[in-house]
């Protein structure tokens, strides 16, 4: 298998507005990012993904941008930007930006000249027609918007400040080459790219089935992974990605395993790996992500490796468990109460034993949690607030049980601010945080983690060191065992003469694990989430207690 630098980082995602704020406005920014680097190194991270901080309206935290050459007036100026880059690459990190290109914000330059007339040279860059179809946007009602100087509406599959980009339009897809040369030649190591497999639509958008009549469907098989998208990603590897030796990843709701193998074969030029989404909606019922169902561990285990043999020797994988979209991994997965430290362990051991990339979303490595604020006037993010509207202001919908789908999924659990101390606002901030702290965090701070050698902080810096020294952890061959266990997630990685096996109980219940012949049958343990662990392996039945992760290497 092909040695490559970004298969063998580990990726830690920041998410500006909630990370650091170093002048008291509330708002995370970019020099508290810089101040924080330390803390990152020390932590063994060795790439940075940044969520936007490009100029923004803010309709949906950065993620609709008005400007993609200027810096959000809320995070700093292009020269804070400039020394962040600095300092991340003094201490050997390296920078990756997020890529927003689907759609840009209503109040882009492009869209305030395409909205003027249906003949303005920008009218193409954006999608427009003269009666809309029954496409829903992801935060709730029509993926159209009326404008009322043309008459016509433009489509939005995100929020109605958030227009999709046209595609088609090659002058367009020409501006957003060369924006995206520009940060390369400022030295940027990579892009995380928002939905980009969402760009290319199906000619002639058509109305999408519709059988119990709704007022409004989701059109995503016109538009996810839609006709074009390969030439696009292609071109755009032709143009700009190639000539750099950069990381790449694509966010990719929809994309199967045999997409991404297109996506992520080096041989097609497209990109390095893509997140999936499956995983993340194994706890979804069939109406959707607020649709809340238990998560079944056999579902886990079928699709984790599903996309762990499917992509090996051919592309490659992306590991996350959570990020600013998705609930903490430990209310999630875990036990956020009593085991809280032994299932963040447990977590952290699996997704970072398997084959890939590891993410880290800020505040994972401390073990932050899901937090529950009374009041829908506490929740900031527009996905939650329009479904909240939706299904409670104007449906029929109980507060109660829409509240509740949202301490379980709402976006804005990862969005709290990171807890770096037992002080006021978590040492987030001296002002008021735009959103409100997670009243935990006198127990719960990136302090005590730094201080406390048994921390989930420091098992993750172990972690990230042991992939430093085991190229088995990279490049081995992952293989299920024990695949009709209830309890323990068991597998082998394979790599030369090598052998590692990983056994993680997911279950508050003590678990067994039979070994077999053909399993490793003589190993050390290279890292556990409990003491009095056998150091060799022994035995051919193994106790794990709640919540237990180890590793043998043999
Ligand atoms: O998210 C894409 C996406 O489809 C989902 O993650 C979605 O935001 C939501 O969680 C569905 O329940 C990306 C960004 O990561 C997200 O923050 C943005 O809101 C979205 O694109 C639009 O740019
Ligand atoms: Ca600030």
């Amino acid at each position: 298998m092909n040695k490559q630098w970004w298969k063998e980082s580990v990726v830690y995602q920041v998410y500006p507005r909630s990370f650091h704020d170093s002048n008291g406005d509330g708002i995370g920014d970019i020099k508290g990012i810089t101040q924080k680097l330390d803390y990152l190194k020390n932590l063994g991270i060795d790439v940075i993904w940044l969520s936007p901080v490009y100029k923004s309206p803010n309709d949906d935290n950065g993620y609709d941008i008005s400007d993609y050459q200027a810096i959000m007036d809320e995070f700093g100026t292009m020269a804070d930007w400039e020394e962040l880059l600095k300092e991340v690459h003094n201490r050997d990190m390296k920078l990756i930006m997020d890529l927003v290109v689907n759609h840009s914000s209503d109040e882009h330059a492009w869209f305030m000249e395409s909205r003027k007339s249906t003949d303005n040279p920008y009218r193409d860059y954006y999608i427009w027609r003269k009666e809309p179809n029954n496409w829903e946007s992801t935060f709730s009602g029509s993926a159209w918007q009326y404008d009322e100087q043309t008459g016509e509406y433009f489509l939005h599959i995100f929020s109605k400040k958030q227009p999709d980009l046209n595609w088609e339009n090659e002058t367009l897809r020409n501006e957003i080459y060369s924006m995206m040369n520009w940060w390369l030649e400022k030295g940027i190591d990579g892009f995380r790219m928002d939905v980009i497999n969402f760009i290319s639509k199906a000619p002639g958008l058509p109305d999408a089935p519709n059988p119990e009549g709704k007022k409004y469907v989701g059109g995503g098989q016109y538009y996810i992974n839609g006709p074009r998208i390969h030439d696009y990603l292609q071109e755009m590897n032709q143009k700009v990605l190639s000539s750099y030796d950069i990381l790449t990843v694509g966010e990719m709701p929809g994309a199967s395993v045999e997409d991404a193998k297109l996506y992520t074969d080096p041989s097609r030029n497209e990109l390095n790996m893509v997140f999936t989404f499956e995983h993340m909606d194994l706890d979804s019922g069939p109406n959707g992500k607020w649709d809340l169902k238990p998560l079944e561990l056999k579902d886990l285990k079928d699709n984790i490796t599903k996309w762990q043999t499917g992509l090996h020797g051919v592309g490659w994988n992306s590991l996350y468990m959570n990020n600013h979209d998705q609930p903490r991994m430990v209310s999630r997965f875990g036990d956020d109460k009593e085991y809280r430290v032994e299932s963040a362990k447990m977590l952290a051991t699996f997704l970072h034993m398997l084959q890939g990339t590891p993410y880290v979303y800020q505040g994972e490595e401390i073990g932050m949690t899901n937090v529950r604020f009374d009041s829908i006037d506490d929740y900031k993010d527009i996905e939650i607030l329009n479904m909240y509207k939706e299904k409670v202001l104007e449906g029929s919908e109980p507060h109660e049980s829409v509240m509740e789908s949202i301490y379980v999924k709402g976006r804005d659990n990862a969005r709290t601010p990171m807890q770096w101390n037992a002080s006021d606002n978590a040492g987030f901030t001296t002002g008021k945080p735009w959103i409100k702290v997670n009243p935990n965090y006198s127990d719960i701070n990136a302090e005590q983690a730094v201080q406390d050698t048994n921390s989930i902080y420091h098992y993750y810096r172990k972690l990230i060191q042991l992939r430093k020294s085991n190229p088995i952890i990279v490049y081995g061959e992952y293989k299920l065992i024990d695949d009709a266990n209830e309890q323990v997630y068991a597998y082998t990685r394979a790599y030369e003469d090598q052998k590692l096996l990983v056994l993680t109980n997911f279950s508050r219940e003590v678990a067994e694990f039979q070994i077999r012949d053909n399993e490793l049958t003589t190993g050390t343990l290279l890292i556990g989430n409990y003491e009095d662990v056998e150091e060799n392996l022994e035995s051919a039945t193994i106790k794990l207690r709640p919540y237990e992760a180890r590793v043998y290497i043999g």
